[in-house]
């Protein structure tokens, strides 16, 4: 399969992902810098112009739950075999994509949602707040010791790590979560994180 990834970005949690389930594959860069993703070739397999795109035997895959959903049909033992458990995984997979990426996505991508310079440096200086507020809301809810969901490693925990490493530079101060900064100095001591920052992909 090949992942068509940017380094630092959601699509990284795909690859932790497929390093975690011993699924070969190869990597293909998007670069952000000449805009890769919103041209073709990229956009005929993303049309949305995102990254990560898993281009899998069958075709492209988009959305970085879904396709971490995929994986976890592959290798089972990455979602948890009891329905409340894996629901419970579930509510933190979508909640990463749908709010704490969503509220760091306010920093750099404002002109997804306005068009006014006052707009986006509104929509900016709200960014630790909300990004802050994530992460509170994880501490305060979610197991994190030593995963989000307690003692088994699942799908949940690359997704949350990636956004997580995102915290320092939307202006959270992460010491304030101590139970999210154990956790991700759990996750980047993990074989497969360590493996996707040798591949250069997280820094
Ligand atoms: N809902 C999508 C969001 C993907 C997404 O927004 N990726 C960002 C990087 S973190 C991106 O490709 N941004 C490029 C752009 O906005 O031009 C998913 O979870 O896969």
């Amino acid at each position: 399969m090949e992942l068509f990834y940017t380094p630092n970005t959601i699509s990284v949690v795909v690859a932790i992902a497929l390093e975690e389930a011993g699924i070969a594959y190869t990597l293909r860069l998007v670069d952000f810098a000449t805009a890769e993703q919103t041209k073709e070739p990229y956009l005929t397999l993303n049309p949305k112009g995102r990254v990560p795109t898993l281009v899998t035997p069958q075709g492209p895959l988009t959305e970085a739950g879904a396709i971490l959903d995929y994986i976890g049909a592959m290798a089972p033992d990455l979602i948890p075999h009891d329905p409340f458990q894996a629901g419970r995984m579930r509510e933190v997979m979508y909640y990463v994509a749908s709010t704490f990426h969503i509220a760091h996505a306010h920093k750099m991508r404002g002109a997804r949602w306005a068009d006014l310079e006052t707009s986006f440096a509104d929509m900016r200086a709200k960014v630790p707040q909300t990004v802050g507020a994530c992460c509170a809301y994880l501490e305060s809810i979610y197991p994190l010791e030593p995963f989000v969901l307690g003692s088994d490693f699942t799908l949940a925990d690359p997704y949350l790590y990636v956004v997580s490493t995102w915290g320092e530079g939307d202006g959270v101060e992460m010491a304030n979560f101590p139970k999210l900064s154990a956790f991700m100095e759990t996750m980047r001591a993990r074989p497969s994180v360590q493996a996707v920052i040798a591949k250069g992909m997280l820094t």
